[in-house]
């Protein structure tokens, strides 16, 4: 990989704070990506326009269904179309709505993807389910095809595996969520095994259950709401006992050092929420973590070494 593409991708239409889609801008402003750029070349490829997207009138299960069809569409295309052979890919969210789009478009460029999907949530439910009819709690019941809406969703070509997924950090997992993740076998460890055991050994475990012979590429879908809700603030779900802050930034060394991570999302930012400080501390947060895990992606590891004794690691 040469070069770090980002796409800012406003996606709001999954939940009902305002705010969350002005994060690709707040990213741009606090320095993103001259952080970046210290890393590798940066190429822009600018933020995609959902504003045609608005004009639709909501179904009832699934609310700003519409919206939330058409916008994922056209990032699973952006994606799909973009060049992304010499490239880290980085999508700025936006909710996790736009979960769907990235992945998928991510699984048409490659079927053999490995999906980690770190997040307190399941983000799995099922419209018929779903206790808010908020989008960015199904993303992945339509990745994996559980939910399925031929009408309203008729460009889903795609299905990610169950055995492909990893999911990271659950703790807020509403029953019929608990159930699909049974059922289906899905690999996963929660903040309070991160806690006991160490990411570090969690997963690497996870990643030899789902490509034992590590040839799969790796895309990191990173909500932050991961975190513990006392070290992130600007953020719609937060959610107690979450992981410790280095057993988060060991998951991305790890993640990075297989040489396997090649995108990642960042979703879940809402500069709206919060007091300013608390707006900041969140965001510098998201950016120092995400140039960690772009760094260790790209092997460019002598110059983390200080960023991993500040993590402890
Ligand atoms: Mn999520």
């Amino acid at each position: 990989m040469k070069n770090i593409k980002v796409l800012g991708c406003p996606f709001s239409f999954g939940q009902p704070h305002k705010g969350v889609e002005k994060t690709p801008p707040m990213l741009r402003e606090l320095k993103l990506l001259e952080h970046l750029n210290q890393i590798a070349s940066v190429i822009d490829l600018g933020d995609l326009d959902f504003s045609l997207c608005q004009k639709y009138s909501p179904f009832e299960s699934i609310k700003n269904s519409v919206q939330n069809s058409l916008a994922n569409e056209l990032l699973s295309s952006c994606i799909e179309s973009e060049d992304l052979s010499a490239s880290f890919l980085l999508n700025l969210g936006g909710d996790h709505g736009m979960g769907l789009g990235s992945v998928h478009g991510l699984l048409t460029k490659n079927p053999d993807t490995v999906v980690v999907w770190a997040d307190a949530h399941g983000d799995m439910n099922t419209p018929e389910c779903s206790p808010t009819g908020n989008f960015h709690g199904m993303p992945l019941a339509f990745l994996m095809q559980i939910a399925r809406d031929p009408i309203l969703f008729p460009w889903i070509k795609r299905t990610l595996l169950p055995s492909k997924l990893i999911m990271v950090g659950p703790r807020d997992l509403d029953p019929v969520e608990k159930n699909i993740i049974e059922d289906l076998q899905i690999v996963y460890f929660s903040s309070e095994e991160m806690n006991k055991f160490g990411a570090r050994h969690l997963l690497k475990k996870a990643l030899n259950q789902v490509d034992p012979e590590g040839r799969c590429p790796i895309h990191l879908s990173f909500d932050v709401d991961l975190f513990d809700s006392m070290d992130i603030i600007s953020t719609g779900t937060r959610v107690e006992s979450g992981p410790y802050m280095p057993e988060i930034f060991s998951l991305g060394k790890i993640l990075g050092s297989t040489g396997r991570l090649r995108s990642m999302d960042l979703v879940e930012l809402n500069p709206g929420l919060g007091m300013e400080n608390e707006m900041l501390r969140t965001f510098y947060l998201a950016i120092e973590f995400t140039g960690f895990v772009i760094r260790h992606a790209m092997g460019k590891v002598e110059k983390v070494e200080s960023a991993d004794l500040q993590a402890g690691l």
